[in-house]
């Protein structure tokens, strides 16, 4: 792509042109396609404008209800003017085809709104967690305008880490008799929400989950680093109740982060962590290409013991290194 289409497209794309937000979020998402110049001339435009959007992360085991959740706030969002964009995240596995779909459709209703912007990133990361394409994608978003970023992810393990480390505010969705979620909270294994939301609270026992979380809040005397007390709610994301409140609960947290000077510390703090992840995604992409053509021969060495495990590792990362990026 010639610099000067870039121009034209990136302007049109911060006009609000859904077709060329489109085309330009293709291009971030894919930078080994389309080449480290062209993606380095775009993200500076777009680095340089960003830092404003207010990132929300939505994680929570499978079927608790967040792409429904997402879209009713999409909704409330809108009647706000706010301009949106949703980032979901789908572990690439076979088994996760139905979630994929699952949050598209529950999304669709807004695909005609020019508000709107969703994508669905069927990527995972090297470590399990985000990917580098999720990183430049929420990079590329912020710089477009978009006030709010929703970023949905299955909560597991290192993608759970990920979402902390980019989000503003995290809203952590559990649905009710979620038992092991409960434990998990009161181990500390689940610290990580800025709001609990308690979703199919149409389900009768909606209230006992709520209390249960609101008392392990509460003995547990969670403190978020900005100061901010972890919340919780009860909603039905398919009625639409509690919903406004939630917003209402969103919109404190934030104006909570920039009263105390936090707001721009999470922008900060989530560069630096996404060009770790970046880096990591393309070491190892790296590694395992000189691993796949030139592992075997040094493989067969090891396994012969005619060289150790550490020599061979450094050989591999010399010849890693040995490329230009
Ligand atoms: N009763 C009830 N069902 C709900 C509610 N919210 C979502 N569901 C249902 O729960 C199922 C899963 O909803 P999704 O929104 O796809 O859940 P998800 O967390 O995005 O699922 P994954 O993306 O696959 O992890 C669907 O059948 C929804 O209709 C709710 O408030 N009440
Ligand atoms: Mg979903």
């Amino acid at each position: 792509m010639k610099a000067n289409d870039a121009t034209v497209l990136i302007e049109k794309a911060i006009s609000g042109d859904l077709r060329s937000i489109s085309r330009l979020i293709s291009i971030v998402e894919f930078p080994a396609e389309s080449g480290s110049e062209v993606v380095g001339n775009i993200m500076k435009i777009l680095m340089k404008r960003g830092g404003r959007a207010h990132v929300i992360g939505v994680t929570g085991s499978p079927g608790v209800g967040k792409s429904t959740l997402i879209s009713k706030l999409i909704a409330m969002f809108r009647k706000k003017s706010y301009r949106v964009a949703v980032i979901g995240i789908d572990p690439s596995s076979p088994f996760s085809l139905g979630s994929f779909m699952g949050n598209r459709i529950r999304m669709q209703i807004h695909t005609q709104d020019p508000g709107v912007f969703i994508r669905s990133m069927a990527t995972r990361g090297v470590r399990g967690g985000l990917s580098a394409s999720t990183v430049l994608v929420l990079e590329a978003l912020d710089g477009l305008g978009f006030d709010k970023i929703i970023v949905e992810s299955v909560g597991a393990g290192q993608t759970d880490v990920d979402i902390i480390n980019i989000s503003h505010t995290v809203l952590n969705v559990v649905m009710p008799g979620a038992g092991d979620e409960i434990q998990a909270l009161k181990a500390g294994l689940m610290e990580i929400g800025d709001i609990y939301v308690v979703n199919k609270g149409d389900k009768p026992e909606a209230d006992i989950t709520l209390k249960e979380v609101i008392d392990v809040l509460n003995y547990e005397g969670f403190v978020r680093e900005s100061g901010w007390k972890p919340r919780a709610i009860k909603v039905s994301a398919v009625m639409g109740t509690g919903v406004e409140e939630l917003v209402g609960i969103i919109e404190e947290h934030l104006d909570h982060l920039k009263k105390v000077g936090f707001f721009e510390e999470v922008v900060r703090r989530r560069r630096i962590y996404g060009s770790s992840i970046v880096l990591r995604h393309i070491l190892e992409n790296r590694v395992d290409e000189i691993f796949r053509k030139e592992g075997g021969e040094m493989l067969r060495l090891v396994s012969e013991g005619e060289i150790d495990p550490y020599t061979a590792s450094i050989k591999i990362m010399n010849r890693v290194l040995g490329r230009a990026f």
